[in-house]
């Protein structure tokens, strides 16, 4: 029993194949209880705005024990998170799921044991799941969630390496804390270094993010402002420390787990040359800083200095063209120490560096040209309000609502009519694609914003796909551009604002995979009653406004790929495990999006529509706000005439 350098504690066997590594889909795998720890908090800022759940220390219960049997390495990893009013227990509990290291072909095997008193899902991002799509992790895409009280065992074999995370894909838990870093070490890896550092950048919000999404997503937000966060953090830490020795080559993966802000990553006197992007490796590019938007994932190598006499600062700097307004309490930029002698002075900080280079020009070492798509979509990406008085997002003006019957489910249920995309649901706006065509999706970014917005970004989950352009502007389809040699192979690209991109990936992978912009609340927000009239009229009018990121995941921008229904059914075998627990949360794990049967859609909630010009709430409103301006301006007219009145007497 050994203990690793976070306090989790594990287990090495070397003996012949144990029981475990036979499993594949066990239904609940009890914790050992002689894996039990009690953890400290770990990772929350230290020295910086430390917020109240901070100041807790609560003892929480965890199972982690490392396997090797044979060639797999099979990694079990458990988190009992404990229940809370009203906040995320791993919050308070500073508990979060450790760092996860594998080889390529390994089977990683974790266990997520749910002690929250809502759903949760593990989402392992970049991870194609091929044959394994039910470990993906969206809610209502891939499972129906884990249930309170419940355990879940994703067992998951590796097929790419690279740099990934682990995080939880419902209501924007990972942002509070439950989020970890996953890094596949190749067979042979392309290049050599000694050492091998994780660096997570990530934004930090004093309130949880219930309560920040209750409010983004609210009448009271009609130009859906995202929430700015209170501070940005390095390795879940605002003073974390690293010590370099002279002269030797350090690998970065530089992981970004934000929920909105967009990180300028860069250290003092030093380049850094790219090596990975997303899990491709790429020909080597030197940099002096990096553009590192949410989600994605970058390697770096770092020459260490041949001295001991100057320590650096590790730079991320938030970008505040990101944010509506950056508040006087906000310090947009976190500092690290790269420290090569304990009393060496710090090297004078010179002006931040946010020079870049175009992720599109790095090239992936293993060469794959493009192919002529065999179906081509357009999708425009918008934000206004709807009906509801909410500022949703949209592909074509179709505000995503999740199903109630996962997708996936649906797909595998449905028999023939599987491959109709009307049983995903009216406002899924479901694409099916034929097995092995290849796809190309030209992304027009309409996000505009009112305020400076710098870019948005996409992700698709289950594929790689190469980016054959992007540009400002709309996509012109007479002007196409011109086929990449060997283009990048990425997971999440940036689209800058009023821009587009144009992405192609092959449909090899049967099963239902989230195309992601952002998307939609995945709960029903409480709405706040109307109280100013004049207020209403502004909500009722159509508009475009914002950017961003994972508050606009929970605004309503993402669709699903039915990939391959037919191959999907003949090679996927639902656990029975995934239906048990839709039952016990009341879903229908069979049937159309509603689990009815054809295009029955009866119990399912109907999502945001448009508003089309300016319909009779609008007039009454408008009639509302007139008749308070009349009253209004004769209040004030009756208030003059009376202080004349003073005025004589
Ligand atoms: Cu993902």
């Amino acid at each position: 029993m050994g203990q690793s350098d976070n306090g989790w504690k594990e287990k090495k066997i070397s003996d012949s194949p144990s029981p475990v590594s036979r499993k594949r889909h066990p239904v609940h795998t009890p914790f050992a209880s002689d894996n039990s720890v009690n953890c400290d908090i770990r990772g929350l800022e230290q020295s910086q705005n430390v917020s109240s759940e901070a100041a807790l220390h609560l003892p929480c219960r965890v199972a982690a024990a490392v396997l090797w049997a044979n060639r797999e390495r099979h990694i079990e990893l458990g988190y009992h998170l404990r229940p809370s009013q009203p906040g995320w227990s791993f919050r308070k509990a500073g508990h979060r799921p450790p760092p996860v290291t594998v080889n390529f072909n390994d089977t990683l095997v974790i266990n997520a044991k749910n002690s929250l008193d809502v759903v949760t899902a593990l989402h392992s991002h970049g991870l194609f799941q091929n044959g394994t799509g039910y470990y993906d992790g969206p809610v209502g895409i891939t499972q129906c969630g884990i249930p309170p009280g419940e355990t879940l065992t994703y067992v998951i074999p590796i097929q790419q390496w690279g740099t990934y995370w682990i995080h939880s894909h419902f209501m924007g838990q990972y942002v509070d804390g439950l989020r970890t870093s996953l890094v596949i070490h190749a067979a042979k890896e392309v290049y050599t270094y000694d050492e091998d550092l994780t660096i997570i950048l990530s934004d930090w919000y004093h309130a949880e993010i219930p309560l920040s999404l209750q409010s983004y997503l609210s009448l009271y937000n009609p130009t859906g402002v995202e929430p700015v966060p209170n501070s940005a953090l390095i390795n879940n830490n605002a003073n974390t420390t690293f010590q370099f020795v002279p002269g030797k080559t350090y690998r970065l993966r530089i992981i970004s787990m934000t929920a909105l802000a967009l990180f300028h990553f860069y250290i003092d006197g030093h380049v850094m040359d790219i090596i990975e992007v997303d899990g491709t490796d790429v020909n080597r590019q030197t940099v002096t800083s990096l553009v590192v938007a949410t989600a994605q994932r970058y390697s770096v190598l770092v020459q260490a200095k041949n001295q001991t006499t100057t320590n650096y600062l590790m730079h991320a700097d938030m970008d505040p063209m990101m944010f509506d307004a950056v508040p006087p309490t906000l310090n947009p930029n976190i500092t690290a120490n790269v420290i090569y002698s304990a009393n060496a002075p710090f090297f004078p900080t010179p002006p931040g560096d946010w020079s870049s280079v175009d992720d599109t020009t790095l090239v992936p070492v293993i060469p794959e040209g493009t192919a002529p798509p065999d179906n081509s979509y357009t999708l425009t990406a918008d934000f206004q309000v709807y009906d509801d008085g909410i500022n949703h997002g949209a592909f074509n003006n179709l505000p995503f609502q999740f199903p109630k019957t996962p997708s996936l489910f649906t797909e595998l249920s449905m028999g023939t009519l599987a491959t109709d995309p009307a049983v995903y649901g009216p406002n899924s706006g479901a694409i099916v694609l034929k097995y092995l065509n290849m796809i190309q999706i030209v992304l027009n970014n309409n996000d505009v914003g009112h305020h400076p917005c710098t870019l948005d970004y996409l992700h698709l989950h289950g594929h790689k796909f190469q980016v054959i352009g992007r540009s400002d502007g709309l996509y012109n389809s007479s002007n196409p551009y011109p086929e990449p040699a060997n283009p990048i192979r990425r997971d999440t690209v940036q689209v800058p604002a009023g821009g587009n991109v144009v992405i192609r990936f092959r449909a090899d992978n049967p099963g239902v995979w989230l195309y992601v912009f952002s998307f939609p609340p995945s709960f029903n927000t409480p709405l706040p009653p109307f109280n100013v009239t004049c207020r209403l009229l502004y909500y009722l009018t159509p508009r475009s406004f914002h950017c961003h990121i994972q508050w606009h995941m929970e605004a309503g921008l993402a669709m699903p790929f039915i990939e391959a229904p037919e191959r999907a059914q003949a090679r996927i075998h639902l656990p029975q495990v995934f239906l048990d627990q839709c039952r016990e949360l009341n879903i229908n794990p069979m049937g159309n999006a509603a689990g009815n049967n054809g295009t029955d859609f009866s119990g399912l909630q109907s999502g945001p529509q448009m508003i089309v010009g300016f319909g009779s709430r609008a007039y009454g409103a408008l009639a509302a706000c007139v008749i308070s301006a009349v009253i209004g301006m004769g209040t004030v007219i009756w208030y003059a005439k009376e202080d004349k009145i003073k005025k004589v007497e």
